[in-house]
């Protein structure tokens, strides 16, 4: 499955192979030893804007001292981050120049302002092979020997996995009880990218919670947070008291606090919870999660085989599915057959329209209301606070790309990042 994915991914990326390749040629090219240490070879020039650099790939003659020139053209701060910790910052329409050693490995810079190098603000200095007397015509090689290795990887290891179900405890008199605290975790978002997030019990997402119209359900907010926060259940209808939003409906709940809340589910549907307290911080920093409820007495309920819950997300953790950025998210594999339900959730602050390749995806039900008519569409569009149900009928074999279609959240100098996962159909 692997060769074909990279195939698949291959061709993806060539769309963006023209934009990428950039030789900036400093100092000799004649491969002649580096002089004295301080000896300045040449220049190198990155212009950042919202949100990238140009270029992002700089190749040099030799390994040695470079002048760098900084830009930033954006409008707000960014950063020119060596992987040897030199760095050079600017404010919007600001310049920043200095020094940098570059080594015969060369060196990979990034923005390390939270988000922008998962959005994107990745390179990398590279030098020209040794004695080369020109440097050599190979970028394309490289680029696809780069996105290759990134690919290669999928579906990536990482510490932690969300959005896992939770079993209620069953108290006496029937009640589904969960106990959720929130807290600051370290999360590793893609191998070796870990980074500090807000988690519902340890996790980004929190746990799933499941269970049906009818039950009687208490969930039990613990706050070990630095911050104040409340949940909010994002689509459930429930008491005032209940909904979660800071005076208007309750106290905000302080760090060392608990809060419970309690009430009987009433609708069915896709539907989430999530912080209410600063949420364009803690929503993104990961206070959030699916709550499923299905309808033991619904009649027009679909049927599927795998029933797979995909929640989108933007911000400090990157773009991720899941809380995981690829190649660390993980596909969904099914037998030729199946039919899949996904729903999708976006607890981001940006659209995310979500496009499966070979098979078109039959739209069933939006913000946890059936359609009452279902239509195919092959790039479904997600807007924050939405849920969307999908029926995917696995017709056809081998791995499809998966993955959100504004670009930017998806492919990078570097190869596919972000918000792209795969389908994985198997022979029966
Ligand atoms: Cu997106």
């Amino acid at each position: 499955m692997g060769r074909l994915f990279v195939y698949g991914a291959a061709v993806v990326s060539v769309v963006l192979l023209s934009l990428i390749y950039v030789i900036l040629a400093a100092g000799a090219g004649d491969g002649t030893p580096v002089g004295g240490d301080d000896e300045i070879l040449g220049t190198i020039e990155v212009r950042a804007f919202d949100i990238g650099f140009d270029p992002t790939r700089v190749q040099v003659a030799a390994p040695g001292r470079y002048t760098v020139s900084f830009f930033n053209d954006g409008t707000v701060l960014h950063d020119l981050t060596f992987a040897d910790g030199t760095v050079f910052q600017a404010e919007p329409g600001q310049a920043a120049n200095g020094e940098v050693v570059i080594p015969a490995a060369g060196l990979t810079f990034l923005c390390s302002v939270p988000g922008h190098a998962d959005g994107g603000m990745r390179g990398e200095v590279t030098v020209a092979g040794e004695g080369a007397a020109t440097p050599a015509p190979t970028g394309a090689e490289e680029l696809r020997d780069l996105d290759a290795a990134r690919t290669a990887q999928f579906p990536a290891e990482t510490e932690g996995k969300g959005n896992q179900i939770l079993e209620p405890v069953v108290q006496a008199d029937g009640t589904k009880e969960w106990d959720v605290t929130a807290s600051v975790i370290q999360w590793e978002t893609e191998p070796g990218t870990v980074l500090e997030a807000y988690a519902y019990n340890g996790t980004v997402p929190g746990p799933q919670l499941r269970a049906e119209v009818g039950d009687r359900v208490r969930i039990v907010l613990h706050n070990e947070l630095p911050e104040p926060t409340t949940i909010h259940f994002h689509g459930l209808v429930v008491p005032n008291g209940m909904d979660g939003v800071p005076v208007i409906s309750q106290p905000a709940v302080m760090p060392g606090q608990s809060f419970t809340y309690e009430f009987t589910l009433r609708n069915a549907g896709s539907h989430m919870y999530h912080s209410h307290f600063m949420a364009d911080h803690q929503v993104p920093m990961g206070l959030l999660g699916a709550f499923v409820v299905t309808d033991p007495n619904a009649t027009d309920e679909p049927a599927a085989d795998i029933d797979y819950t995909m929640i989108l997300n933007d911000g400090p953790l990157g773009f991720t599915l899941n809380g995981k950025g690829f190649p660390a998210t993980q596909p969904i594999v099914v037998t030729q057959g199946q039919t899949i339900r996904v729903r999708y959730m976006n607890e981001g602050l940006q659209i995310h329209p979500m496009h499966l390749h070979g098979i078109p995806q039959l739209v069933i039900a939006k913000d946890g209301y059936l359609l009452p008519d279902p239509h195919h569409e092959d790039t479904v569009l997600v807007a924050p606070g939405e849920r969307i149900d999908v029926l995917v009928e696995a017709t056809e074999l081998g791995a499809w790309a998966y993955h959100c279609h504004i670009l930017t959240h998806a492919e990078s100098a570097n190869g596919m990042f972000g918000m792209v996962t795969a389908l994985i159909v198997q022979e029966p």
